[in-house]
Order: structure tokens, then sequence, then C-alpha cells
């Protein structure tokens, strides 16, 4: 990077390639001049419209399995995070490039920042859920972009035919050697004009330069402050004003009291109810749906008798129902977490369907989520007596945002993607052989009963306990079946039956405790659930694509 020869050559290089550091800079300026405008756009449009979230989504919803099932392994819930992240730096280094480019090539490098626009543009549109003014703030912040880079380049540009190369102090400390030494050797290069003639605009003064990082500061406080005001728009309109207003009803049924014990309260055992924080959540959504109850409306259609359209206060005066179900993720890898229980207040979805009419043959419900998810459900299962339910209510409180607020479905006994649609607006009464919903489309299975699956929670794997009595704990699951038996084995030993905890129904996981007698050395345990129809989860391990994982869940434990 440093020049130390004398003469033109590499002296024209470190001069053209500080030119292209400089324009580089004003290229990553310019991109968050364009964000700033573009967030601003989007708080007045959709915030799933922002470019950054746009092409997110975009990727979310073309992502093949197995890079989505490794981000998900890796990043765990913050696989959105990481997301956005990598979607950020790929357009600093585009920015980077583009600006770089346009200091000797403008055509090149502002035709770059349309062709960004352009692409969030596209992603804004395509993406599921988009809305038609959705292109808006891609194009608009590509414009504050250019113009952005347009002003910071003048000097730069305009120095290529004025002054470029004929002062003495010509080449300025960015260009190439910071270290006094080397100056002279960049100096003889700009005055000799050969900078010029190999790389372009090569001949910013030491002035000119100060009006370009004067300027660019500019647009940093401007591009800033207009992202700022568009967040703080953003938050304003958003519904926790509206979720806060809620007064959730009485149930007509209320959930059944747990039973003492039904939490066996043991350090590292989950609770029995998952707090709302820690409550597991997967949806493609990369910016939480903004949907208030004001605003809310649900339409039920399709293959119905009578078309009916419910608002959230007149689902709210509907009788409801307050039900501790577990809800379980299609993806949960055996001794994963993406599983969480809680008591959920509802309308019973049966008897709305009822009201509706449904016509012979409508053997699916979709429903649509306000992300633009579709999601579909037999209709016969949530017609056969089971607590199926719109839900308003979770563990006590209005739902929360990132959970479906202000209304999502609940139905025991299927995963999630076939039935726990969030911030719902939309059921539409059809035929499976006519519709795949959006997991179905991407390869999962059409239909997905939860399978009956266990998991120790403690010990934890490779812990290290003390030898004589420890609890070996966990918790096993059979929505809707409901748990008969759960058994634990010590490395090759007998299978040996858990106590079970109580539970008020077969909707919820149940814990169990088994108190082991540990000696001293490496043990591997094992846990398997039995439910009340006779079925023994198998050790026969499947990844959780098409229909849920099976296997069982072992530690290793060191016993000291
Ligand atoms: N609108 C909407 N609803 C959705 C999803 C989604 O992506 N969008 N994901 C589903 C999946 S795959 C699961 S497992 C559950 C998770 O619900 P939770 O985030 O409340 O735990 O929501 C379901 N409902
Ligand atoms: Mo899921």
């Amino acid at each position: 990077m440093i020049a130390v020869a004398s003469g033109a050559g590499p002296g024209a290089r470190a001069t053209s390639r500080g030119a292209a550091a400089l324009g580089a800079l004003c290229g990553l300026v310019s991109a968050g001049v364009a964000l700033g405008f573009a967030q601003l756009a989007a708080a007045f449009i959709r915030q799933e419209a922002a470019p950054v979230v746009a092409v997110g989504s975009v990727m979310v919803n073309s992502t093949p399995r197995w890079l989505k099932e490794w981000a998900i392994r890796e990043f765990g819930t913050n696989d959105k995070t990481a997301l956005l992240t990598g979607v950020l730096i790929v357009l600093a280094v585009l920015a980077a490039v583009a600006g770089a480019f346009a200091v000797r090539r403008p055509a090149i490098g502002f035709a770059m920042v349309a062709l960004l626009g352009v692409l969030g543009a596209a992603a804004a549109v395509t993406r599921a859920g988009a809305g038609s003014a959705d292109w808006l703030p891609s194009l608009l912040g590509a414009v504050a972009g250019a113009v952005t880079l347009a002003a910071l380049l003048r000097p730069l540009l305009g120095g290529r035919d004025g002054h470029g190369g004929t002062e003495g102090v010509a080449v300025p400390s960015w260009a190439g050697g910071t270290a006094n030494g080397h100056r002279g050797a960049a100096r003889t290069a700009a005055t000799a004009g050969t900078g010029q003639a190999t790389g372009g605009a090569t001949g910013a003064s030491g002035p000119d330069r100060r009006g370009v990082l004067v300027t660019a500061a500019w647009a940093v406080v401007i591009g800033g402050g207009a992202g700022w005001i568009g967040k703080m728009i953003g938050t304003r309109r958003s519904v926790a004003a509206s979720r806060a207003a809620v007064r959730l009803p009485v149930p007509r049924s209320p959930a059944r009291r747990l039973a003492a014990g039904t939490d066996l309260r043991l350090p590292g055992l989950s609770p029995f109810r998952t707090p709302n924080g820690s409550f597991y959540r997967i949806d493609i959504s990369l910016v939480t749906p903004q949907v208030s109850a004001e605003g809310w409306s649900l339409k039920v259609h399709g293959m119905v008798e009578r078309e009916l359209t419910l608002t959230y206060k007149e689902l709210l005066r509907r009788d409801m129902i307050e039900r501790d179900v577990t809800l379980a993720c299609v993806s949960n890898e055996v001794g994963g977490n993406l599983i969480s229980s809680a008591k959920w207040l509802g309308a019973p979805l049966a008897e709305l369907l009822r009201e509706a009419g449904v016509k012979p043959g409508a053997d699916q419900i979709i429903s649509r989520g306000h992300d633009g998810i579709t999601i579909g459900t037999p209709t016969q299962v949530v017609m056969d007596g089971r607590d199926a339910m719109l839900a308003v209510g979770m563990n006590g409180e209005p739902l929360p945002q990132a959970h479906g607020f202000p209304v999502r479905m609940v139905v025991p006994g299927l995963y999630g993607y076939v039935s726990a649609t969030k911030w719902v607006t939309d059921l539409e009464l059809g035929r499976f052989s006519d519709y795949d919903a959006y997991w179905v489309q991407r390869g999962w299975a059409q239909q997905a009963e939860i399978k009956t699956e266990s998991r120790i929670d403690t010990p934890r794997n490779f812990e290290q306990v003390r030898a004589g009595k420890v609890p070996v704990a966990g918790i096993a699951w059979a929505q809707h079946r409901g748990i008969a038996k759960v058994e634990v084995r010590v490395d090759d030993g007998p299978w040996q039956q858990a106590r079970l905890a109580p539970t008020p129904t077969t909707d919820t996981w149940r814990q169990w405790v088994l108190m082991w007698d540990a000696a001293v050395g490496e043990h591997r345990l094992a846990v398997r659930a039995t439910d009340r129809d006779g079925n023994t989860q198998t050790p026969a391990r499947a990844q959780p694509f098409p229909s849920g994982a099976t296997g069982w869940d072992t530690t290793s434990v060191r016993v000291v």
C-alpha cells in the first residue's frame, strides 16, 4: 500500500488507490443516507418495505432448507439479526465498490447505485404480504444515495480537469503513504501528471478532500436524522399503545386449576408455564408485524354458507375459553427448545366455523397472517371437539406482539406451521387438493400431528454431578393424546419408570422426574415416552424435515 519507489509508477498507483478509497468512503456514506431516507419513507408505508428488511425477507422465503436449518442451529432465535447483519455487510461492500468505481467511471458507479435501488424495490414488492407502494422506500433511498454520492464526488471529479496535479501539494495524505517519508514519492507522481493518465481522478487537493469530508459529515447527519425520524414515527405508529389498552374478558370456561405438583420446580427443569418473554419464537417476519386491535378484522370465507367478518371488539364479546396448551415447532430437533407452554385465552374456533357453515368437502382451513404466511389446518381436527381457538390472551396478558397480537390461532396437537397462525386476519375454507400452504410449498408435510417426544432438562449434557441421589428430570409431550409413561435408561441398564407430574389436560407437556442413584464415572442417560394411544417413542433418529424429528434424547454426565 505504501509507495516507496520514486518515480511515476508506484506513486500513481498509490494516488489512484487513495482516490478509490475516498470514493469507497463516499459510497458507504451515500448508502447510509439512502438507508436513512428509505427508513423514513418506510415509516409511512410499512416497516417491512425498508430495503434491508425487504431483501432479508425475500431471502428468508427462498433460503434452501439446509441453510435455514443451519442458521437456526447456529444462531438460534438470533438468526434474524444474523441475516440482517449479513445483508447490511453485503450492501456496505457493494456501496463501497460503487463509490470506488464512481471516482473513475461515474457511469458504472451510479448504475450500481440504481441497480441496488431496483433490487431493494424488487425485493420489497415480491415479499410475501407486500403492499402496492412497497417499492417506494428503496427508490427514494436510491435517489437520496445517488444525490449524496454526486455531491460528495463533485470536487473529486472536478479535480480531474481542474487543479489536480498542478498544485505542489496535490497529493492528499489519504492517497497512499501516510508516513511522512512516503509522501515525496506520491507527490512526484501527481505533479508529474501521470496520476491522471493511469488512475483517473487522483487530483483532489487538500482543500477538496476537506470539502468532501465536510460534505460527508453533513450527509451522515442528514441521513442519520432521516433514519432516526423514520424509526421514531415507526415506533409511534407501533401497536404497543393498542395492546396496552386491551382489557381481556373473563372466560366463560376458565382453565383447570393446576394440581399441586404440576410444576415440580426442580432447578434446571422447564417451568410448566413458559413465561411470555422466554416462549420460543418462530416466524418468517424480520420485523414484528404491527397489527392494531382497532384495525384488525377477520374474514371467514371460501367454502362456507355465510361469509363472516369479525372485528376485535366482536371477537372479545364472544364466549371465551382459557386453556393450557403446549406449542411445538416441527423444526424442533430431538432435545431442542422450540417448544413452550402457555395458558391461552380465546374464542372457540369451531363455534365460529359452525356459524359460517362449512360446506361439505372443505377439508382445509387456510389461514393467513398479516406477514403473508398461509397455514393449512385440517377442518376435521378443528371441529373434533378439541380446544382450537382464536387466541387473544397468553398467560393472563394480551398476546405479545411477537406472538401474534392481536389474534392468533392455537390448535392443540398440531405443529405450529399447520395450526398456530399469528396476526391471523383471514380464514378461507377450501380443499387440501386445491391449495398448498407456505411450508407445504417448500416440501414440508401437508398435515402433521405433533409426535410423541421427551427431553432431559437436567442434568444437562456434559454436566458434572456429585455421586448419590440425583434427580433426572425433563418434559414429555404428545399433545391431545397425552403422556402415559416416561422411562429413563442409564447406560445399558433397564428402562426405569419416571414419576409423572399431573397435567390439567392432555394438550400440554408433562414434567417427569426419576431419582437416580448416581455412581462415580461417566454415564449416558436416555429417555423415552409412551403416549396414551400406546405408542412408544422410536429410537430411530429422523430429521425435522418433513414432518418432525424422532429419536431419544440423551445426555452424557460425569459423576464425581
Ligand atoms: N403469521 C405467522 N404465523 C406463524 C408463523 C409465521 O411465520 N407467521 N410460524 C408458525 C410456526 S412455524 C410456529 S412453530 C409457531 C410459533 O409460534 P410462536 O412464535 O408464538 O412460538 O407460529 C406459527 N405461526
Ligand atoms: Mo414451526
